[in-house]
């Protein structure tokens, strides 16, 4: 008796104490390999181009690494989790999956490879590119059906999504579309979404004049397994006013909005509607991968990548700082809090669509409409993610096909005034100080607008800058926006347009901000828009580079009364120098020259105290 209790007591210590080591060793695992198997080597390929609604030649920007303080800073939590931010259950459906798209062996772009075009067809090919600024002979070759690989992340394909989400009409703007890209789009929506999901699909035309997208688009898609209606505006009328009016006709209770031109890949909805689910009031959007504007090929994009913006209101993609990726637990499947979106393609439930005011119809055409949304989305409770299980492939363009009545950037100018009116508080300065064109565009009547955000109680942009985007490439706390002047030479730092890398240049003071305007802040940097001054040399010429945010070679401190810009680390002067027929700023030993002094006054307030 005593001897089995006593077996039985061994038995309990050395069962609970193997059963501590599997939790350890669990623990463990799943702590050190958050990076295991075939998907996991870094995804190379990066958009560097912004979504093509800015068809300028922008450049795939990164941000930084981060400062620790920035960690503290994140104090960002979910409000209203459970307050009315869940559907009742008459307006959930279930789903299954759709099997995969079967590959055509042997057709021309199956499996999401490129097509090749024999040399003969060069000619034909380069003059149809113009029409569409893609290779629609190329386009035209692919079956419009055609399989993609599944280029989840391995543990995308096992996760799993509530039995029960709410269906979505898909709403794509368009206008002067090719056929095979956008019914592409339509089909790879249909093949590739949860039937009991998709409610519909509403094709809105933006006045296109191409005979093929009249009665005969509206003959084809009557024929489609899934309800698809054309829309159409009456006159031109640009993307926001076409969607707006898309949005009026949806029966699904989320959005989804696509560019005509993508290609949805295997299990791309359901992550977007499960987040959804969770919190009506969570915006979602796809990675956006690249489908070859040349041979369709479909390349998958980075998943490390999130949506910011620079002080030209220009949307940009940056790497996902630290802090976030450890907010996910470094797991790389979950859900990426993104401070923006590139705005063509995302989920949004469609009452909290209205609620939080739709679109900002004073804007025209296009541009900024992505920037107010997503602004609008943080400050005013909302969140706002990039899914990194759904990808969408979507044709960037180099530049755009299309013209605009009033010309673009008179149009983009009006959209971000309006943004920066209405959502940016002091920090519109930085806007219009680097696009002084901006200052006098017509920005029309914003009162509305200001209204909602009174309304909706949202937040300050500066709680945005501080909890959601501490990586901004707008300094949270800076003591002068304006030109730096010398004294001397009565010459003024200028960025010259010159990329990260050149040097810093100096120019006749024109007043006029843009090239001539710098941000002295408070992490003592010098920049302007993504660049930093940055000096790595005791004396010699100083460098635009890249804002790192650690201080180092780019920390200077601006002494009021002596008026010199002393670098930090080595303690030297930023001098300017005539040598050589250019003018140029350099560092140099301190002499308490008047080559070395330099005013910081404008127009602008200082906003924070100096020291
Ligand atoms: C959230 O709940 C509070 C009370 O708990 C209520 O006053 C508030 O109006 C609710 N907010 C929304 C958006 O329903
Ligand atoms: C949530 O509250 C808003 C008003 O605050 C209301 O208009 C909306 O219908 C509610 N939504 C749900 C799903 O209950
Ligand atoms: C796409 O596939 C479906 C069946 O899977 C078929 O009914 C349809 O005709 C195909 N469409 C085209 C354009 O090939
Ligand atoms: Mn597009």
């Amino acid at each position: 008796m005593f001897r089995s209790k006593f077996r039985l007591h061994t038995c309990k210590i050395i069962i609970a104490t193997s059963l501590l080591w599997i939790f350890i060793d669990i623990v463990v695992l799943m702590y050190y390999t958050d990076c295991i198997g075939p998907n996991c080597k870094a995804k190379s390929t990066d958009i560097d181009e912004p979504f093509d609604a800015t068809a300028s030649a922008s450049r795939m920007g990164w941000g930084g690494p981060v400062q620790d303080n920035m960690l503290q800073r994140f104090k960002y939590n979910h409000n209203d989790e459970n307050n009315n931010s869940t559907y009742p259950s008459h307006l959930l459906k279930h789903w299954k999956p759709m099997p995969p798209v079967r590959e055509k062996r042997g057709k021309p772009g199956e499996g999401g490879r490129g097509v090749t075009m024999r040399p003969e067809q060069d000619a034909i090919m380069k003059k149809k590119f113009k029409e569409n600024q893609f290779n629609i002979l190329a386009s035209d070759m692919i079956s419009l059906n055609r399989s993609l690989q599944d280029i989840r992340q391995a543990d995308c394909k096992t996760k799993h999504y509530p039995t029960l989400m709410p269906t979505t009409s898909i709403v794509i703007v368009f206008h002067n579309e090719a056929w095979s890209t956008l019914l592409r789009t339509v089909w790879s929506v249909i093949n590739r979404s949860p039937r009991s999901l998709l409610k519909e699909i509403l094709l809105v035309d933006d006045a296109s004049d191409r005979e093929f997208l009249g009665k005969k688009l509206e003959d084809y898609v009557a024929t489609l397994p899934v309800e698809t209606k054309v829309l159409r505006t009456e006159k031109r009328s640009g993307l926001i006013r076409a969607r707006l009016l898309g949005a009026k006709h949806v029966t699904g209770q989320v959005i989804t909005f696509l560019d005509a031109h993508c290609e949805c890949a295997e299990g791309w909805l359901e992550p977007l509607l499960a987040r959804i689910v969770l919190n009506r009031k969570t915006v979602v959007c796809p990675v956006i991968d690249v489908i070859s504007d040349d041979t369709f090929e479909y390349v998958t994009a980075s998943d490390m990548t999130w949506g910011g913006f620079n002080w030209k209101l220009n949307f940009r993609w940056y790497r996902v700082p630290q802090r976030e990726m450890s907010r996910r637990n470094n797991d790389r499947t979950a859900p990426l809090r993104t401070p923006t979106m590139a705005g063509g393609l995302f989920s949004i439930d469609k009452d909290y669509f209205y609620e939080l005011g739709s679109y900002d119809e004073g804007m025209d055409i296009w541009g900024g409409e992505n920037l107010e949304m997503s602004f609008r989305i943080w400050m005013c409770g909302g969140t706002l993610e990039i899914s990194p299980c759904s990808h969408v492939g979507h044709v960037f363009r180099k530049s755009t096909p299309y013209t605009f009545p009033g010309g673009t950037s008179h149009i983009v100018n009006h959209n971000n005034a309006r943004l920066a009116e209405v959502w940016m508080d002091e920090w519109k300065n930085f806007y219009y100080a680097i696009n002084p064109g901006a200052s006098n565009v017509e920005v029309g009547d914003v009162s509305d607008r200001l209204a909602l955000r009174e309304k909706l109680k949202c937040k300050s942009f500066r709680w945005y800058l501080e909890n959601i985007y501490p990586e901004s490439q707008m300094p949270l706390d800076y003591y002068y926006l304006g030109e730096i002047k010398n004294v001397e030479s009565q010459q003024c730092l200028d960025t010259m347009s010159r990329k990260s890398g050149e040097k810093a240049g100096m120019s006749y003071c024109h007043g006029l901000g843009g090239n001539q305007v710098f941000a002295y802040t408070k992490r003592s940097q010098i920049m302007s828009d993504d660049n930093c001054l940055d000096a790595s040399n005791i004396v010699g010429p100083v460098s635009l580079i890249r804002c790192h945010g650690l201080e180092g070679n780019q920390a200077w401190v601006y002494d009021l009364k002596e008026m010199t810009i002393k670098h930090k680390t080595t303690d030297q002067c930023l001098e300017h120098s005539m040598s050589a027929d250019q003018y140029t700023a350099i560092l140099n030993e301190c002499d308490g020259s008047r080559s070395q002094q330099w005013t910081m006054k404008s127009n602008f307030h200082w906003q924070a105290s100096s020291r």
